[in-house]
C-alpha cells in the first residue's frame, strides 16, 4: 500500500469509525447560581455530551442542596419568558446539549441554606448511566461570564 492509499484508508476510518470508540455520555462545565440571601431557588446549568453511538435522555437531577430539583426549560410564551417543567431532557447520539440561563436548566427549590463553595448533582439517564458532577456555586457576574464562554 502506498502513501497515499495509507492516509485514504486512515481518513475514512476516521471519518466512519467515532460513533463506535467515542465512549460514554458525560458532564462538562456544571455549574450553580448564587442564590440571594433569604431566597430558596436557584438553577443549575452544564453541558451533556453524548458522543455515544446511541441516543440518551437526561431523567432526573438529584442534589443534596435542596428540596427538590427538577428539570425546566425556559421559553417565550405570549410574548414573555416563561419556566416549565419538561419530564426529561434528549441528547440524541453524536451530539451535546447545553443547560444554559434562557433555555433548559435544573431548577433548584427549597435550598437548604445560601449555597457554599459548590454543591454535587447526581444525574440519571434512561441509558442506565449515572453520573455524579461538583458543580461550582457562582455568583451572577461571573457566572453570566462563564455562560458565555463556552470552552
Ligand atoms: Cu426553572
Amino acid at each position: 500500500m502506498n502513501m497515499r492509499k495509507a492516509l485514504i484508508v486512515l481518513a475514512v476510518f476516521f471519518l466512519v469509525a467515532p460513533p463506535a470508540w467515542s465512549g460514554e455520555i458525560s458532564v462538562k462545565d456544571p455549574w450553580v447560581r448564587q442564590n440571594p440571601p433569604g431566597t430558596s431557588v436557584t438553577a443549575a446549568y452544564m453541558v451533556i455530551e453524548n458522543p455515544a453511538s446511541a441516543g440518551d435522555e437526561l431523567l432526573e437531577v438529584g442534589c443534596g442542596c435542596s428540596a427538590s430539583a427538577s428539570l425546566h426549560v425556559t421559553e417565550m410564551r405570549d410574548g414573555s419568558m416563561a419556566m416549565k417543567k419538561v419530564a426529561s431532557i434528549k441528547i440524541p447520539a453524536g451530539t451535546s446539549v447545553s443547560l444554559s440561563p434562557g433555555g433548559y436548566h435544573v431548577m433548584l427549590e427549597g435550598l437548604s441554606d445560601y449555597m457554599k463553595e459548590s454543591v454535587i448533582l447526581e444525574l440519571k439517564f434512561r441509558s442506565g448511566a449515572r453520573i455524579s458532577v461538583t458543580a461550582p456555586v457562582l455568583d451572577p457576574p461571573e457566572a453570566s461570564k462563564r455562560s458565555h464562554h463556552h470552552h
